[in-house]
């Protein structure tokens, strides 16, 4: 039990109206978010956590006192089911997921438990809290499926072709799902979600590294940002848009499995130029493979210099979706484009870093109303720093 609601009695549903809601992953980027907008939606949201000895919630603190959290783990099974049998939830939003394909091959068989086996654990908790009726079930799965790409863009009938651990053992969830659909006739969904990003992404991810390299390198505190392969393409939308998505996918008539994604590709090096443009600096590149390096025109720097330790023992070089089937039947659309979404993450990190961003900037938007995401997490950020936050934890 981690905050004050929470009782070992089975949660009533307050009225016909008012579902509950679990999420596991609840302390991750997308966790946060989809928290945020269910509540928004009027849910009661609870969500599973993990021990750590350090605080962890950063990215749920401005919504503590309105979420219930549950301590557990994806690999316990027995905790998990008595999570769910308490809290009989209308809706679980999987999200929990050792979630770093680099990090996968380092530790393929924790990859395996958590975000492969983690889920089978759930779908069998469902079933032995005798919920399957009631409880509408969304996976996390990932484009990271197709991996080494069979055609493009990828779509739901496209083959998979996973090359990490982390895309093995998604490859098993995403199968767990679909065969307790048909098994069990439980709604249970498939959202297969190309790389999506925010202010709130975790730091080791390409984008993030970037946004908040390029604030560092401002405020002199890095002198040269190191990355991988920069030829890597990716299909890159905002994380705010796809929470909406998952939510979409369980209030449909029919269980079903849906890709969402911008269908629009870029590559490292393009997103990363754009990034460095933002906060006035133009990078000339020159060098192939690991020699290559990016270099500010005006001074001569080297702001990118690249670096095997980045590098995967096998690589996903390009993914590319076709969201047609969303927009069909879910009536989603992303409203983000990639220079809103870098502008939002460059706001951010520069905040951070107690700097602002060049007015130039603004003239990257594609659409001149947009408005950062970020402002409420930031104002959220200083009242964290006061502690508000801090004394609501029940442990
Ligand atoms: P994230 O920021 O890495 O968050 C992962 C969440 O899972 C965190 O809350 C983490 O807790 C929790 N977690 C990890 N291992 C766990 C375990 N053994 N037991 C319980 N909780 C555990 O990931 P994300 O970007 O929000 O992604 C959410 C989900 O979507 C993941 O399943 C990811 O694989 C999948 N996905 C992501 C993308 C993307 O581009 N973001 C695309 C497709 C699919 P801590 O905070 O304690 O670490
Ligand atoms: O890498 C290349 C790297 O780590 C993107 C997860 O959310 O999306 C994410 O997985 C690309 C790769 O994301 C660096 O080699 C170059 O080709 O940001 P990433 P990912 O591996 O695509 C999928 C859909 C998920 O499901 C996952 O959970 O960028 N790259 N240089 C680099 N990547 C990193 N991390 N760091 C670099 O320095």
């Amino acid at each position: 039990m981690v905050n004050q609601i929470e009782s070992p009695t089975r949660a009533k549903l307050d009225g016909p109206d008012k579902k509950t809601a679990l999420i596991t992953g609840i302390t991750g980027q997308d966790g946060s978010y989809l928290a945020e907008f269910l509540l928004e939606q009027g849910y009661t949201v609870h969500g599973i956590i993990r021990r750590s000895s350090s605080f962890n919630t950063s990215r749920i603190d401005h919504i503590f006192s309105k979420i219930t959290l549950h301590y557990g783990d994806m690999i316990d099974s027995s905790n998990l089911s008595s999570v769910i049998y308490r809290v009989r939830p209308n809706e679980i939003y999987n999200l929990a997921a050792q979630s770093h394909v680099k990090v996968s091959f380092e530790m393929p068989e924790y990859t395996g438990e958590s975000t492969g086996l983690g889920t089978m654990r759930i779908l069998e908790a469902i079933r032995t809290c005798g919920l399957e009726k009631h409880t509408r079930f969304y996976q996390a799965s990932s484009s990271e499926l197709f991996g080494k790409v069979m055609e493009v863009p990828q779509t739901e009938t496209t083959p998979f072709y996973p090359r990490s651990p982390y895309g093995v053992a998604k490859l098993y969830a995403y199968w767990a799902v679909k065969n307790y659909r048909e098994s069990y006739d439980m709604f249970a969904c498939n959202g297969i979600l190309f790389n999506h990003e925010s202010p709130r992404r975790g730091g080791t991810f390409v984008t993030k590294k970037i946004t908040a390299g390029v604030a560092r390198i401002v405020c002199g505190n890095l002198e040269t940002l190191e990355l991988g392969n920069l030829d890597a393409q990716r299909d890159w939308g905002h994380a705010k848009d796809y929470v909406r998505a998952m939510w979409a996918m369980l209030q449909t008539e029919e269980a079903d499995d849906f890709v969402i994604a911008t269908g629009v590709m870029h590559s490292v090096r393009s997103f990363a130029t754009l990034c460095f443009q933002m906060a006035g600096f133009d990078i000339e590149w020159s060098g192939t493979g690991e020699d290559e390096i990016g270099v500010d025109q005006k001074t001569g720097k080297v702001l990118v210099r690249v670096s095997p330790k980045f590098f995967r023992p096998c690589e996903v070089e390009e993914l590319l979706g076709d969201p047609s089937k969303a927009k069909k039947h879910l009536s989603w659309t992303p409203t983000c484009s990639l220079k809103e979404l870098a502008y939002d993450m460059m706001y951010y990190d520069f905040s951070v870093y107690g700097l602002e961003l060049p007015e130039s900037a603004k003239t990257f938007l594609d659409n001149p109303a947009f408005q950062v995401t970020c402002a409420q997490e930031l104002a959220a950020r200083e009242r964290t720093k006061t502690g508000v936050a801090i004394n609501v934890r029940g442990v």
